[in-house]
């Protein structure tokens, strides 16, 4: 399917008038709008290749029809997203998920809906056919040198892969761990990885950038290899300059103040890239800023103090992405909200006066320094977002236009009601 842009237009008429008055005001209030508004066009926010289909749980699974059967129908999704949303692009690959069978027709399909090729990301946690060992306890940890290479080698292989494709990072995610107390040496199951990990990053291109996730639990129930950001810190340290760590807002126990990760990972030079989801309890892979909206606003206040900080490019310095399910959404509408909770944060953050709080934090005017970011929290900026999004091209309120479209619809008679999408 494909989203004519004067039906996007079309919508965006009926919406002008309202949409103005709300900018105006926001425009009267804040000052800087038109800079702000350059940084949410630039801005643009990864969908990663196993996200396009419905998730499921170990229960079961709920498939909402229309699913994309093969990497091309993931694009051709992602690229009705971006028509709509204009900050969706960028795909990231899973191998062996999603293997290109026709590199060039992939780099064409992908150019014809402007998309680029963000991270890619290795697959150790689960067995292929055909694989000759199991990554049942391990893969680049294994107490079996021979699987620990079977894990390398793949991770060499991704990498052949994305520069087929253009992309500059590899993303590392582990399942390693132990399930049981006795299991592992822990102190040589790390050793093991850092190892697995150097032969990896010796074969990272020069402009290439690798990201070490960390995760405190799941699918390993006593202990993960790389549990923490403290952990995936000391790795990235060890390997060198092109190892950064990713954090991943679903993988870190309840209550951490992950905000504060964010800013110290930033002022040491090694925060690499982000996974959005929301959570209420664990790894939920909820859509981003549908639980915990004060804490993305949070982080994102961080990111921006502490990138500026150090001089860096909001849209370039990191690797945005989503990194959510879609359990009983459908799949776009549900990554539509999450782009959108995340330009909300950004621009709340944009929009906070750095002056006026650095001047509260110097003065321990607690109150003044709360009222100043719950001031931009409590201020629906939405109008800036669409401001930025009708520049671009896209629509004034996506989901809307998508619903009125029918593209789900649309997409359910092209590809059927039962198609399965590779993922998890
Ligand atoms: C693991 O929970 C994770 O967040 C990693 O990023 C994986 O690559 C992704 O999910 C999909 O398996
Ligand atoms: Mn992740």
């Amino acid at each position: 399917m494909n989203i004519e842009k004067y039906k996007i237009d079309e919508h965006n008429g009926q919406l002008a008038g309202k949409h103005q008055q709300k900018l105006n005001y926001l425009t009267s209030e804040f000052s800087g709008v038109e800079a702000v508004i350059q940084k949410l066009v630039d801005f643009q926010i990864a969908i990663p290749s196993w996200a396009l289909g419905t998730g499921g749980t170990r229960f079961g699974r709920f498939s909402g029809g229309g699913e994309p059967r093969s990497l091309e129908e993931k694009m051709e999704d992602i690229g009705l997203m971006h028509s709509l949303n204009r900050s969706s692009g960028a795909i990231s690959l899973h191998i062996p998920w999603d293997i290109p069978k026709d590199v060039q027709k992939i780099r064409t399909l992908a150019a014809q809906h402007g998309l680029k090729f963000d991270a890619v990301n290795s697959n150790t946690f689960q067995d292929q056919k055909d694989q000759e060992h199991s990554f049942k306890f391990g893969s680049l940890q294994h107490v079996n040198k021979a699987v620990r290479k079977q894990a390398v080698d793949h991770n060499i292989e991704v990498i052949r892969h994305g520069q087929e494709l253009g992309s500059e990072s590899l993303t590392v995610w582990l399942a390693d761990g132990s399930s049981f107390p006795g299991q592992l040496n822990m102190r040589k199951a790390f050793q093991y990885t850092l190892e697995s990990l150097q032969e990896i990053y010796a074969a990272l291109p020069d402009t290439w950038k690798m990201f070490v996730e960390y995760k405190p639990f799941e699918p390993s129930f006593y202990s993960t290899t790389i549990a923490d950001w403290g952990q995936s810190l000391m790795l990235a340290n060890k390997l060198g300059p092109k190892a950064y760590t990713l954090v991943d807002l679903g993988h870190h126990l309840p209550n951490t103040n992950i905000e504060q990760i964010v800013a110290l990972l930033l002022m040491e030079g090694k925060l690499g890239g982000f996974h959005f989801n929301d959570s209420k309890y664990a790894d939920d892979d909820l859509t981003a800023g549908s639980i915990k909206p004060y804490q993305l606003f949070l982080i994102f206040n961080e990111l921006v103090e502490g990138m500026d900080a150090r001089g860096m490019n909001h849209a370039t310095g990191l690797g945005w992405m989503i990194d959510a399910s879609h359990n009983i959404k459908d799949p776009l509408e549900d990554l539509l909200q999450s782009v959108e909770a995340i330009m909300i944060a950004y621009t709340q953050a944009l929009l906070v006066d750095r002056k006026a709080l650095a001047e509260a934090q110097q003065n321990n005017d607690v109150v003044r320094a709360q009222e100043i970011l719950q001031n931009v929290f409590r201020t629906d900026v939405r109008p800036l977002v669409a401001e930025a999004r009708l520049r671009a091209g896209g629509s004034l309120n996506p989901l809307e236009t998508y619903r009125q479209l029918k593209v789900r619809e649309n997409l359910i008679k092209e590809r059927g009601a039962k198609t399965v999408a590779t993922g998890l």
